[in-house]
């Protein structure tokens, strides 16, 4: 039988384990990546660790999240990665330079190999097929050291993309096709490839789009083949030599196949407060909708092609409401701004933004009270606009474009009646290359005349204490169905006390119980468990270790949850904090907030593999565990910190 793309990278990489579905397995990985919120933490951890150099062929260290430097902490930060990333052999990318994802596809992606990086939308890599999974930052940190990262071996999944695109119709509008068939849970342990003949239409950066908001499915990663067209886009990279020819065999098989013919789609748009609530645009648009503000770019949608759609459909006329753009790189802006697309769009009203994360993670450009927020990024999670009450929607470049230009939300299709042109945008045979705002390290040899700088915000990466016996305390809070990370552990304007956690620990939970903090503390000092039970897909979204260092750092001791998302689960463990799911999801309904909760001999009996149940106040309630041996070893050390150190 011959294989998929995915098992053929998994294949040359796996380095412990078997290759059955739903079994742990650990691969080797080749590049990492970071950016600064999630980066800090994982840095700390990584000296923590004792390495004295990085043993991956490339780690690149983005600064992409934390620019807007109100107060000195973002700088200091920005001062620490530099130094740290000199000192151990990391490439450093400079604030301005742009969001990591973008960067690091135009860059630094090669065909074939794994990336590993601390931020959920790590998989946009997919898009130049790299195996790229998201992790927590002390994960990425034990990859940099030449640890493997350890995964579910997946499910495999092909989507099959058959016909093309019609006019309007765009990438953006692929992904929230397959939000709409997987919705954001229950694909965990998944793994998605792209495959038919309507790939071969799609550029690198159309297949990046679709692979970074595969994020939002919940899958492991997507991947497209390595094709011409990859190696056109490499080439226009001067990067040529990193191109090898990756394709799924003829008789490769898969767990499940989705059609989604190309032809049949609409402008699609997600509307609040979740990527998974699809609708048509059409729709919408009979809604005549008045918008707040548009904001295009992020991650999922600021490279060239976006950015000149956009401009070319707003030339020469004037935005009907506030508009801004964040350019996805350096790279990107440099080019409209050499062809004058970017006067286009400074004449057309539009705000240019940096080339960072900016808008997206709520750490500026806020719509106003009750705002209508018309988005091309990834997600629209309630209040991570930075605005509270905000109604945020999810779409394309081209109904950004046509909205921008009504005031109201539009079908990019009827563009075309208003006497506007689909701008046919080519794929540039060069891209303006300069890689002067990415450091190079400094020689091994001279590694230890590096002085790290450690301004006052950066602290130690928080400790933890080996896994009590039992669980003993209180259901300190109770939360419902898909809980993001972004409730747990919210970014914005707590974005920068990242580095910070007993700072940013009073922050967890804040916009659901801002009590939490002080009730956990109250707890901790009393020996009291804190223990946090969930609905449905817990720790959606980010892959922020935050949402699980910051609650251990207040005693949370264990989740327990109708389901919890992947890289959450494993921040979890990572942090020593127990994942647990209910045998039956109904006894959800009969576990109060407040209840006294008690989980006798748990470490005993995860240690035996034997059933175990809580009581929660005098009730008895079946508990699921699904973890490795390692795993357990790690839970019972406290973290994976200790258990690496003590390795
Ligand atoms: C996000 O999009 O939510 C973030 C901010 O990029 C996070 C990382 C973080 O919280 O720092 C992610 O996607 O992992
Ligand atoms: Fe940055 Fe937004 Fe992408 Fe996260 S989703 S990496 S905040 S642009």
């Amino acid at each position: 039988m011959g294989k998929n793309i995915i098992q053929k990278i998994l294949d040359a990489h796996i380095v412990e384990g078997n290759l059955v579905p739903g079994s742990e397995v650990g691969i080797r990985i080749d590049q990492t990546i970071t950016q600064d919120a999630t980066g800090t933490m994982a840095y700390l951890q990584f000296e923590a660790m004792g390495t004295l150099r990085v043993k991956t062929d490339l780690s690149v260290s983005y600064v992409d999240h934390n620019t807007v430097q109100i107060g000195f902490e973002n700088a200091d930060d920005h001062k620490y990665l530099e130094t740290v990333a000199a000192k151990y052999g990391i490439r450093y990318s400079r604030a301005g330079n742009g969001i990591c994802h973008q960067v690091h596809l135009e860059r630094f992606g090669k065909p074939g190999t794994t990336l590993l990086g601390s931020d959920s939308h790590t998989p946009t890599g997919g898009g130049i097929c790299q195996m790229a999974i998201g992790a927590g930052g002390l994960d990425v940190a034990v990859a940099m050291g030449g640890g493997p990262f350890h995964l579910t071996y997946p499910k495999m999944a092909k989507i099959n993309l058959t016909g093309k695109l019609k006019k309007w119709v765009s990438a953006k509008d692929v992904v929230l096709k397959v939000l709409s068939i997987l919705t954001t849970k229950g694909n965990v342990g998944w793994m998605i490839e792209y495959g038919g003949e309507g790939v071969a239409k799609l550029s690198v950066p159309e297949r990046a789009t679709i692979t970074n908001m595969g994020a939002e499915t919940g899958v492991t990663t997507s991947v497209f083949h390595s094709d011409e067209i990859t190696k056109q886009f490499l080439a226009a990279q001067d990067r040529e030599s990193d191109w090898s020819e990756i394709k799924a065999d003829e008789d490769a098989a898969y767990d499940e196949v989705i059609d989604v013919d190309l032809s049949d789609l609409k402008p699609l748009a997600a509307t609040p407060h979740s990527p998974g609530n699809v609708v048509s645009v059409e729709d919408l648009e009979k809604q005549k909708l008045v918008v707040d503000q548009i904001a295009v770019g992020s991650c999922t949608n600021s490279s060239y092609l976006d950015l000149m759609r956009f401009a070319e459909i707003l030339k020469g006329k004037n935005t009907q409401t506030s508009t801004g753009l964040a350019p996805g790189s350096s790279q990107v802006l440099r080019m409209i701004a050499d062809n004058g697309a970017l006067v286009d769009l400074i004449s057309s009203g539009v705000r240019i933004m940096e080339s960072a994360c900016g808008f997206c993670i709520g750490n500026s450009f806020s719509p106003c009270t009750k705002g209508v927020s018309l988005r091309t990024s990834n997600r629209n999670f309630e209040g991570r606009s930075g605005t509270h009450d905000a109604q945020v929607y999810l779409v394309s470049v081209e109904t950004a474009a046509a909205s921008a230009l009504n005031g109201f939300i539009t079908d990019p299709l009827s563009l075309e009646s208003m006497g506007i042109e689909y701008p046919q945008i080519r794929m540039p045979a060069k891209f303006a290359i300069d890689d002067s705002l990415i450091l190079n390290p400094v020689p091994a040899e001279k590694a230890n005349e590096v002085k790290i700088f450690r301004g006052p915000n950066i602290g130690n990466p928080p400790t933890n204490t080996k896994m009590p016996d039992e669980i003993n305390g209180e259901v300190t809070i109770k939360v419902g169905e898909l809980i993001t990370t972004d409730h747990i552990m919210p970014a914005g304007a707590r974005l920068k006390y990242r580095s910070n956690i007993e700072k940013y620990a009073s922050f967890v939970f804040e916009p659901v119980d801002p009590k939490f903090p002080e009730k956990a503390k109250a707890n901790r000092a009393n020996n009291v468990h804190n223990v946090i039970v969930a609905g449905e897909s817990y720790g959606q979204g980010s892959s922020r270790e935050h949402a699980a260092m910051c609650p251990m750092f207040l005693g949370v001791k264990a989740v327990i949850a109708k389901s919890i998302e992947r890289i959450h689960a494993a921040n979890l463990v990572n942090f020593g904090i127990l994942p647990l799911t209910f045998e039956n999801k109904a006894d959800y309904d009969a576990v109060a907030q407040g209840a006294k909760i008690r989980i006798h001999d748990a470490r005993k009996i995860i240690a035996e593999g034997k059933e175990l149940y809580a009581e929660v106040d005098g009730k008895r309630v079946k508990l699921r565990y699904s973890l490795s041996q390692r795993q357990k070893d790690i839970l019972f050390e406290g973290g994976l910190l200790p258990y690496t150190v003590n390795k």
